[in-house]
C-alpha cells in the first residue's frame, strides 16, 4: 500500500478508469436484480445511503434490527459477486477464501454515514476490503474506542482499502461526498463496495 492510516492500507487509484467502468457495468447489472433499498434503523430512521448486496448474503436493516440475510427485501436471492470483484479480492488480501458479502452502498445527494464498526460478521479474523467508485468522499477513521481521535482522507474513485489485524474493528464513517467531482456514476454520486466474510 502507499498509504497506512491507523491500520487501514490505501491503495490510491488502484483501478484505472477502464477497471472502474468495468466494475460499475457489473454492479449495473447487480443492482437491476436487486435495487438499492435505503434500510430503516430499528428506531425507524431511514438511513441516506441506499444499499443492495451480491453473494451468499447481504447486509439488511430494517425496524427488526441489522443483520444479515440470503434475500433481498423483495425475496430474490442476491445476485453473485462478479468475478472482476473477486478477483480484486483475491489481489489485494491474498486469502484463499472467497468472500461472500459484497454490501453496495450507493451515496446520492447529501448521503453520509455515521461513525461506527463492521461487528456483524462471525470472524474478525478475515479481512475487510473497499473499492470507491465515483464522487469523491470524506472518510474519516478512529479507533477501537468511540470517541477518540479521529483522522481523515479524501477516498477517490478507483481507490482500495484493505482493513485487516487490528484495523478491522476500528471506528470508521464517511463525513460528505463531494457531488460533481465524477461523471462515473449514472444519476451522480459515489458507490462504495465493501467485501467481507460473514461466517
Ligand atoms: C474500516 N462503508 O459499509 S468504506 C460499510 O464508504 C462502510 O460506504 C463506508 O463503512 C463507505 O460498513 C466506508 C471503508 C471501510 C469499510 C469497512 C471498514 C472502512 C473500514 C471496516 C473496518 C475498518
Ligand atoms: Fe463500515
Amino acid at each position: 500500500p502507499a498509504l497506512v492510516v491507523r491500520g487501514v492500507e490505501v491503495f490510491p487509484g488502484l483501478l484505472d478508469p477502464a477497471a472502474q467502468a468495468a466494475l460499475v457495468a457489473e454492479i449495473a447489472a447487480v443492482m437491476a436484480l436487486a435495487p438499492p433499498v435505503q434500510p430503516e434503523t430499528r428506531f425507524g430512521r431511514k438511513m441516506s445511503v441506499r444499499m443492495t448486496s451480491a453473494g451468499k448474503y447481504g447486509w439488511v436493516s430494517d425496524r427488526r434490527g441489522y443483520r444479515y440475510e440470503t434475500r433481498h427485501p423483495s425475496g430474490v436471492a442476491w445476485p453473485p459477486i462478479p468475478a472482476p470483484v473477486l478477483s480484486l479480492w483475491h489481489r489485494v488480501t491474498g486469502v484463499d477464501r472467497a468472500p461472500d458479502c459484497c454490501l453496495v452502498n450507493l451515496y446520492r445527494e447529501g448521503a453520509r454515514m455515521g461513525l461506527h464498526q463492521d461487528r456483524d460478521e462471525a470472524d474478525f479474523g478475515w479481512p475487510i476490503v473497499s473499492v470507491s467508485l465515483g464522487d469523491e468522499a470524506r472518510f474519516r477513521i478512529g479507533g477501537l474506542e468511540r470517541g477518540g481521535p479521529t483522522d481523515s482522507l479524501w477516498l477517490k474513485s478507483g481507490d482500495v482499502l484493505v482493513m485487516g489485524g487490528a484495523a478491522r474493528l476500528v471506528h470508521h464513517g464517511i463525513d460528505r461526498v463531494r457531488g460533481g467531482s465524477s461523471t462515473l456514476i449514472e444519476g451522480g454520486g459515489r458507490i462504495n463496495l465493501t467485501l467481507r466474510v460473514v461466517d
